[in-house]
């Protein structure tokens, strides 16, 4: 039996000796490398907090102590070390362990919100509530990444827990430093954390300095006088605990990440202080492993399962084609300019950035400050355009309203990882933006169904220059190209009713849904039902062309990958009933519920979003309307 399986909570893990845990660690790794490589998942984060997780676990007693991760990608070994390896080969599959913490797993995951910066703020209301319930044994301990630190949140969470009223709650903030998000770490707080690494150059300043002081005339006293303000000096360049120690924080560290002994001495510490305290803890990502350790691109941040081999045409993710075609546009629009928060090559802009390195803003983990920054770039003359999960815009809601919109700015934003996303989960399902853009003035949104129609929305959107404009797609692979067979408005017609059928349905599909739908609408069409397809493209606001349209059909049926109240089909409603178009609307989408994770296709399937369900439900939606057709069908 490996020493991981004996452990089945972090109590058995408190029972192993120093000496056993280097095993233990090389145990855990082999489990992460097998699982995540054959699974996918989060390879580099987790292999570099093997160390500090099972120290945490030996300090701390949770559940009664609470540990909360920072976005949450990193609690695979957490996962391990509570009761949860016999499963962990299911994780992130279907109806199998989460990839993030899940309050529907075991009781040690507190938060499962898998959005960078919130743990601090967690932490601050946890603390609160052990002080004011008159629980002050108990610990909260937040670990959170350097990445993370540059998020706004955690700055106003930092500024509470500094504040004197919080001097006495038991709140260990563990910064997890590896340098990286995916890539290295920017901005002046990232230096100042890294001043550490260079720690080693501060003490062969401090050295040199000897050396020559000690070779001048001046010996004694003022020599040494000199030495230890020249040190202080340096010492207050160099280290980040000034940063924290200004602000009142008690820090520990840096302490290496690697050496599970130190870290439990630097944790005990903090444990036993009382109030707040900063530990620093170096680690490196994807530690023991070299594939990830020397990854340049992001060490093995996230990895895919293995692709399945197939002798079909390789369809191309829909993140290159717009990177693609953005750094095409650049060519030609020196006014076009990128921004990411931290994610150049998980959103495309990496090639971008190759052609032009000094039109690419990465600044950090910090969406709202990313689509402020876009608003002040447009003011400035310049088409910026912002790439972004869609997840990740809902948290920059109030910037895209106020700071963008109201001031009718071009700014572009190009949501990848819209809709159903897959293993990730609730969280990360992008499957708000049709319902909270639909709301803001000015702005427009296109779905492009597929690779030809990115490049050519993409073109369309920056062509605006009187407000924001939204591109939302999956970030998988993108449907064959649906060729259009003529124009609704903006949108393509993509199949007409067959010879002798009538007007029945007509059939809006948005973004990828469009091949949903034209697949659904041969299912329908072998019931005698005549079916017109469009993918209206650009979906907010609803193309009042659809109205004459819909007044000619008997029924009209939307269908989004998003979620469905207040979405697209919501829209087109609002807008035929603004034009007194009086054929019912059935909305098909995601429903207004957190959706699990598993495959993209399992999730679509769950949420009825296929063609064979689709067909069955407009099939009989027609029956109820038409008596005749529903006696044929023996209904
Ligand atoms: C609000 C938000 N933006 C972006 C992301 C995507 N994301 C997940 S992990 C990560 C990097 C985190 O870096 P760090 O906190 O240093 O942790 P590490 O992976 O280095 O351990 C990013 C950008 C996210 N989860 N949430």
């Amino acid at each position: 039996m490996s020493l991981l399986e004996t452990i089945r909570g972090p109590r058995d893990l408190k029972d192993l000796s120093p000496d056993q845990l280097p095993q233990l660690a090389a145990e855990i790794r082999d489990q992460l490398i097998a699982v995540v490589t054959s699974n996918g998942g989060h390879l580099g984060p987790n292999l570099g907090v093997v160390e500090l997780t099972i120290a945490l676990h030996r300090v701390f007693d949770s559940p009664v102590d609470r540990i909360v991760y920072d976005t949450g990608h990193q609690s695979y070994v957490h996962k391990l070390l509570t009761g949860r390896h016999a499963e962990f080969g299911s994780l992130r599959q279907r109806h199998g362990l989460s990839g993030y913490p899940s309050r529907a797993e075991p009781e040690h995951d507190v938060i499962e919100n898998s959005h960078d910066s919130t743990s601090l703020s967690y932490a601050d209301g946890l603390a609160k509530a052990y002080q004011l319930r008159d629980e002050p044994a108990r610990s909260v301990v937040a670990v959170i990444g350097d990445g993370a630190l540059t998020g706004g949140m955690a700055w106003e969470a930092l500024n509470n827990i500094s504040a004197d009223s919080a001097r006495d709650r038991r709140l260990i903030m563990v910064v997890n430093d590896n340098g990286r998000s995916y890539q290295p770490t920017i901005g002046g707080l990232a230096n100042q954390m890294s001043a550490v690494r260079v720690s080693q150059r501060y003490e062969n300043v401090l050295e040199y300095i000897k050396t020559t002081l000690s070779r001048a005339p001046l010996v004694g006293a003022p020599l040494y006088g000199t030495l230890h303000g020249i040190k202080k000096g340096l010492k207050d360049v160099l280290q980040p605990q000034v940063l924290f120690e200004d602000l009142g924080l008690k820090y520990l560290g840096p302490v290496d990440g690697h050496d599970e002994q130190a870290v439990e001495q630097a944790l005990r510490k903090a444990r036993d202080f009382g109030g707040p305290v900063l530990v620093h803890v170096i680690t490196t990502k994807g530690f023991g492993y070299p594939l990830a350790e020397q990854n340049d691109e992001d060490c093995l941040h996230q990895v895919s399962p293995p692709a399945v081999a197939s002798a079909a045409p390789k369809p191309q993710p829909w993140t290159k084609v717009f990177g693609r075609e953005l750094t095409a546009i650049g060519a030609e629009r020196p006014d076009v300019v990128a921004i990411t928060a931290a994610m150049l090559h998980p959103t495309g802009l990496n090639a971008f950035a190759a052609a032009y390195p000094d039109r690419v803003y990465d600044v950090g983990i910090a969406e709202q400050h990313a689509v402020t920054s876009a608003a002040g770039l447009a003011m400035g003359g310049l088409h910026p355009v912002v790439a972004i999960y869609a997840t990740f815009l809902s948290r920059a809601f109030d910037q895209v309203l106020t700071d963008v919109a109201m001031h009718r700015l071009p700014v572009t934003f190009v949501l990848d990882r819209a809709g159903v996303t897959g293993p990730d989960g609730s969280s990360h399902h992008g499957m708000w933006d049709f319902s909270i853009l639909g709301v803001v003035p000015g702005l427009q949104l296109a779905a492009p169904r597929d690779a030809v129609r990115v490049a050519e929305l993409l073109r369309e959107a920056v062509a605006v220059s009187d407000g924001p404009t939204v591109l939302r797609f999956n970030g998988k692979l993108t449907e064959t190209d649906l060729p259009a067979v003529g124009k609704l408005g903006r949108g393509d017609v993509l199949a007409r009713p067959a010879p002798g059928t009538g007007e029945d349905v007509l059939l809006l599909g948005a973004g990828s849904m469009a091949a949903v739908c034209t697949a659904a609408a041969v299912l329908i069409a072998d019931q005698g039902i005549g079916v017109t397809v469009v993918d209206p493209r650009w979906i907010i606001p609803a193309d009042e062309a659809i109205a004459g349209a819909a007044a000619a059909h008997r029924l009209v049926v939307t269908v989004e990958d998003a979620c469905v109240a207040g979405g697209f089909g919501d829209g087109v409603a609002r807008m035929l009933r603004e034009q007194d178009v009086s054929t019912p609307v059935r909305t098909f989408g995601l429903p207004r519920e957190f959706l699990p994770h598993g495959e993209r296709g399992q999730i679509l399937d769950l949420c009825g979003l296929t063609p064979q369900h689709l067909a069955r439900e407009i099939t009989a939606a027609v029956a109820r309307r038409t008596p005749a057709l529903a006696h044929e069908q023996g209904a």
